[in-house]
């Protein structure tokens, strides 16, 4: 059985969907911090800072592998660094901790372009460089890299894990990052109301869309481990937009759209963000391919959060 932490945020809701497809419902058992799930899937709350729990959990119900999706994103982090350090640096050891204790198979973990920092070069950024991150996100997500690659070469432990850039999704909200603006912005045009940008017009960021994301876990979790030269870092992403070249493709389809650009804490997060990132090494070794560029993610966004706000 797979247990999947942090189910039910905006990766978790559709990776959960996603493997309770391809493994039928009994195999996937979704957890959380939050009390309830809607839907008809296992549900557990789980926090996994509570090491003790996950251990119970994980003996009763007979779990094999886990997909590690809890944590406290990049904004929401330097609001609360401390809690930040504890559910995403705790929280990963926590599952380093009971993945070899209880000789579980395979552990994913999700990454991110957060682990780069101001001194990182800015452009088709590769995954060994100069990392130096001024987040509390970015410095506990390197850290449970670093540590997930640790236990893989010392105990043999099957870790493996990516670096996402921002992700754009219809399905469930981000509610806690820095790249938030993209999803939020065509959801206001959508919705036929102006937009305020927190970021300033030209923030170039690396961005994926979401089934481009969910293929990149099911390739890299399925990938036979011999042909991988990396454990937790591999960098994957589609294209890099600002919120002024998002605005102009979101004018396409809805001219009289208006946005302002009001930059807040999180332009400093941005700031220290690459551009672009290079994602050769994915390619190569487990055949990453995005199948959705710039236009597409938006046409497919404003079809989708029309059918939706209809509904
Ligand atoms: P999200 O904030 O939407 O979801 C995270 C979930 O974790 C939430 O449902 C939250 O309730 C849960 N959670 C928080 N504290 C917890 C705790 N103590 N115990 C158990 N659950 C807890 O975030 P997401 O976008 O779905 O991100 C999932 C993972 O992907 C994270 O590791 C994140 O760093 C990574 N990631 C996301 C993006 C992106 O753009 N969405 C990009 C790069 C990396
Ligand atoms: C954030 N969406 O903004 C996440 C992600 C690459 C960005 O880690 O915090």
């Amino acid at each position: 059985t797979i247990l999947i932490t942090g189910g039910l945020g905006q990766i978790g809701t559709e990776l959960s969907e996603h493997l309770i497809s391809k493994y039928g419902s009994e195999k996937v058992l979704v957890s959380d911090i939050k009390s309830e799930a809607s839907g008809d899937i296992r549900y557990t709350r789980l926090d996994v800072a509570d090491l003790d729990k996950i251990m119970k959990v994980i003996k009763e119900n007979d779990i094999t592998d886990i997909f590690h999706l809890a944590a406290i994103l990049s904004a929401t982090g330097e609001k609360d660094p401390f809690l930040t350090f504890n559910v995403n640096l705790m929280g990963t050891q926590n599952m380093y901790t009971v993945v070899k204790k209880l000789n579980l198979n395979k552990l994913f973990i999700p990454s991110t372009i957060g682990v780069y920092g101001p001194t990182t070069p800015k452009d088709m950024v590769p995954e060994d460089t100069v990392i130096r991150p001024a987040t509390m996100y970015g410095i506990t997500k390197i850290s449970a890299e670093m540590l997930g690659e640790y236990y893989s070469k010392k105990f043999g432990m099957d870790v493996r894990g990516l670096r996402f850039p921002g992700l754009i999704s219809y399905k469930f909200p981000p509610t806690a990052g820095t790249t938030d603006y993209a999803v939020d912005m065509i959801i206001h045009a959508v919705k036929g109301e102006d937009y305020t940008c927190y970021l300033k017009q030209d923030t170039e960021m690396p961005m994926m869309y979401m089934p481009d994301a969910l293929d990149a876990v099911i390739d890299l979790y399925e990938a036979p481990r011999s042909n991988l030269t990396r454990s937790t870092d591999y960098n994957v992403g589609s294209y890099s937009i600002t919120p002024a070249s998002l605005y102009e493709e979101i004018k396409k389809y809805y001219p009289e759209f208006r946005v302002e650009y009001k930059p807040d804490y999180r332009q400093d997060i941005a700031d220290g963000w690459p551009h672009s990132i290079d994602f050769t090494k994915a390619q190569r070794d487990w055949n990453f391919k995005p199948k959705y560029d710039f236009q597409r993610t938006v046409k497919d966004m404003v079809l989708n959060l029309k059918r939706k706000l209809k509904a």
